[in-house]
């Protein structure tokens, strides 16, 4: 009988093709990706290798030295890039993205149970996925950040379509609406929804987000206004509460972007 414990599964597994084909080796990637920072690193490499059981132990490891907020942008978020790359490169299938996405959610949850949210909201926020898409790990993360720095979320998920956007943004009234696209399939319901905004007279700042989509596509719709960043999201939020519409926040963007980029 074959005996388990004496094969090495990273010889069985590793795609000759592919490391031919890369420039770099997932060594390479990992080294000029994870950062040195000895907390942080663990972080990352919980999510890039699919530690569950470790997660809570690195991330509470980690709080002590940093603010939720950098955790969740240098360590969580930093993991899910380098799986994204790993993905993009064909090393890792769907299955090792799902598990890692769900790594860095319980990461996630033990940072948003360490912020300070405000007591009174500064404003309300919609939030949504454009209808078609799944990828909802930045909005989710836009989410928690956004509460945590005083802001009353109202958080539609993902595969949300034109018209629920709009009715509930008629319903709810909020200071501001954010649509996160992840595929290039999805994002063209953003301008829809700027048309359709506009036509009901609601002109509220639309950040929009996501991989799919860059500041020349979102500024080609009136409303519009590009985050990179889910960190961006609070700062953009604060100066629409100090009265800044959608035109002023993308003439101010470099400025106001600049810190968190
Ligand atoms: C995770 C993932 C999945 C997960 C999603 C889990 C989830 N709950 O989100 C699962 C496994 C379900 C999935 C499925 C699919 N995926 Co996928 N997926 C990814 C992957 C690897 C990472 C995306 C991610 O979460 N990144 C990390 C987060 C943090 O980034 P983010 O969402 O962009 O958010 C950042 C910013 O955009 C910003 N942000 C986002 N929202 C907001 C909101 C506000 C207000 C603010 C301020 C900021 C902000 O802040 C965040 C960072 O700070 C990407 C590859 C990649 N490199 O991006 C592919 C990718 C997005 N997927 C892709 C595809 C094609 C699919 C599938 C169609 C694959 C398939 N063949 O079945 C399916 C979808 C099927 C369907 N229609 O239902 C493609 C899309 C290609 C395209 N251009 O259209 C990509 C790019 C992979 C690729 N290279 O081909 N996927």
């Amino acid at each position: 009988m074959l005996d388990l414990k004496s094969v090495n599964f990273d010889r069985v597994l590793r795609r000759y093709d592919i490391q031919m084909e890369s420039k770099e080796s997932p060594e390479e990637l990992a080294a000029r990706m994870v950062p040195k920072d000895p907390y942080l690193r663990k972080v990352v490499e919980d999510v890039v290798f699919m530690r569950s059981k470790n997660i809570t132990e690195n991330v509470a490891s980690a709080l002590k030295n940093y603010t939720p907020e950098e955790v969740i942008e240098h360590g969580l978020i930093k993991g899910m890039d380098v799986v994204g790359e790993l993905y993009g490169r064909g090393i890792y299938y769907l299955p090792h993205v799902m598990v890692a996405a769900e790594v860095m959610d319980k990461g996630v949850k033990l940072c948003e149970s360490q912020m300070k949210g405000a007591r009174e909201t500064r404003g309300k926020v919609v939030m949504h996925v454009a209808e078609g898409d799944p990828h909802d790990i930045g909005k989710n993360i836009a989410a928690v950040l956004l509460k945590s720095n005083g802001y009353t979320v109202v958080d539609m998920g993902r595969d949300v379509s034109i018209q629920d956007v709009i009715t509930t943004v008629e319903n709810e009234k909020p200071a501001i609406l954010t649509g996160t696209a992840l595929m290039t399939t999805t994002m063209s319901a953003f301008p829809k929804i700027s048309e359709r905004l506009r036509e009901r007279g609601i002109n509220i700042p639309f950040i929009c987000a996501g991989g799919a989509v860059n500041r020349a596509f979102v500024e080609s719709y009136p409303i519009g206004v590009f985050a990179a960043k889910a960190i961006q999201g609070p700062a953009l939020a604060n100066k629409t509460m100090e009265g800044y519409d959608w035109r002023r926040l993308r003439e101010n963007w470099d400025k106001l972007t600049a810190a968190k980029e």
